[in-house]
């Protein structure tokens, strides 16, 4: 069993509604069973600024999934929520980015594990933080909290504390 981390994020219609969704189908799968969900994060946009606000969560997923595998599923997920895209870093239902797997540094064509941009987005490590204190880059060989103190928090906000995940999942 492999202990990954995914980030989500929506800026694009009921944003709160996709990222439960998102978790829901997540959950659904026979080989994935989501074990932590951080709070729900507001957070401005970053790249293409020029856009609305993202909701931002990170979660814990326990699998026996392989990454690619997993990299299809949450994939599947993105297509099902029909995510429409059509300015490269510009507005999504729904992403669903691989952050860490397993310690592991995995590059395939088609999957970068760290994500290679997760060390320098606040998006994604005040949400990976908060659930996983002592999570590390094996990338960057530091922890996300050392990144995060370099990065700072700016532009993200808490919008919801989650307390667990079936609250989550059935609210
Ligand atoms: O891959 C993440 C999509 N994305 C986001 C995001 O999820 N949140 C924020 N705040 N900015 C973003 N820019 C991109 S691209």
């Amino acid at each position: 069993m492999v202990t990954a981390y995914i980030s989500l994020g929506s800026n694009m219609g009921d944003k709160e509604q996709s990222l439960q969704h998102a978790v829901q189908l997540l959950h659904k799968q026979q080989y994935v069973k989501v074990t932590k969900v951080s709070s729900i994060y507001d957070t401005d946009p970053v790249g293409y600024e020029d856009q609305d606000v993202f909701l931002n969560i990170v979660i814990e997923v326990e699998t026996t999934l392989t990454a690619e595998q997993l990299l299809i599923v949450c994939q599947e997920i993105e297509q099902e929520l029909k995510r429409v895209r059509i300015i490269r870093w510009g507005p999504r239902t729904i992403d669903l980015d691989i952050l860490l797997y397993n310690h592991e540094n995995i590059e395939t064509e088609t999957l970068i594990v760290p994500h290679p941009r997760m060390h320098e987005r606040a998006f994604v490590l005040v949400p990976l933080v908060e659930i996983a204190p002592d999570a590390k880059l094996p990338s960057t060989n530091r922890l996300a909290s050392s990144h995060l103190e370099e990065v700072g928090r700016e532009g993200v906000r808490v919008l919801k504390v989650i307390h667990d995940v079936e609250g989550f999942i059935h609210s």
